[in-house]
């Protein structure tokens, strides 16, 4: 699918502050990408549909998790489906075949283990992107320009910050990828 095609669709699927912070992801990814060597196109195509399934109703998430063998998620807060089932309806509706994109859009919210440079991209860019507005952002914002994987472990650390203050579960595989990445970095 070209960039543009997926920009029309995303902007008739979502709300409009929604589509401005897709928006926002899209120009963020592309300059990461540039920055760290990733290829262009693809890190546009996978930021600019991440969110694509954010507003579906939330027992049709199940089911689609369910079809994925992702039923443990069903046990947490139903804000982590519209990843994996993001990718899912991404390829199944619009036709996106690529597998490099379908991870990218699955691991965005909570990330994943040894996630490639594309995912950690995505993964990054939707927490620093120009509207996103909280407390230490602006650093987040710094560190991504200097070191990728230690803007993973950043954005991994205030997101467990913020499940933390608002007493939230947090999902095991945010617990398990911020303590991977931190491995890997010894
Ligand atoms: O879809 P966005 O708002 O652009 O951002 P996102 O997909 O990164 O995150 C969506 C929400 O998911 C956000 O409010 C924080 C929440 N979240 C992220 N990791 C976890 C989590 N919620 C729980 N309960 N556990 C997690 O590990
Ligand atoms: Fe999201
Ligand atoms: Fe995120
Ligand atoms: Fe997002």
């Amino acid at each position: 699918m070209r960039l543009e095609e997926a920009k029309r669709i995303i902007e008739e699927t979502l709300p409009t502050k929604r589509y401005i912070h897709t928006l926002g992801v899209v120009e963020t990814a592309v300059q990461l990408a540039r920055r760290y060597g990733v290829q262009e196109d693809k890190v546009a195509l996978a930021a600019m549909l991440h969110d694509y399934a954010k507003y579906r109703n939330v027992s049709e998430m199940q089911t689609i998790a369910v079809e994925l063998g992702l039923n443990h998620l069903l046990a947490y807060e139903d804000e982590l489906l519209h990843a994996p089932v993001g990718a899912e309806l991404v390829k199944r509706e619009l036709g996106v075949e690529d597998v490099e994109v379908y991870q990218a859009i699955a691991n965005h919210t909570t990330g994943a283990p040894g996630m490639p440079l594309l995912d950690q991209i995505i993964f990054v860019a939707d927490a620093i992107e120009p509207n996103r507005r909280y407390p230490g952002v602006d650093q987040l914002r710094q560190i991504a320009q200097e070191d990728l994987t230690q803007a993973v472990i950043a954005t991994l650390g205030q997101t467990i910050t913020f499940l933390c203050k608002k007493q939230t579960v947090i999902f095991p595989l945010t617990i398990e990828t911020y303590n991977a990445f931190i491995t890997e970095k010894r």
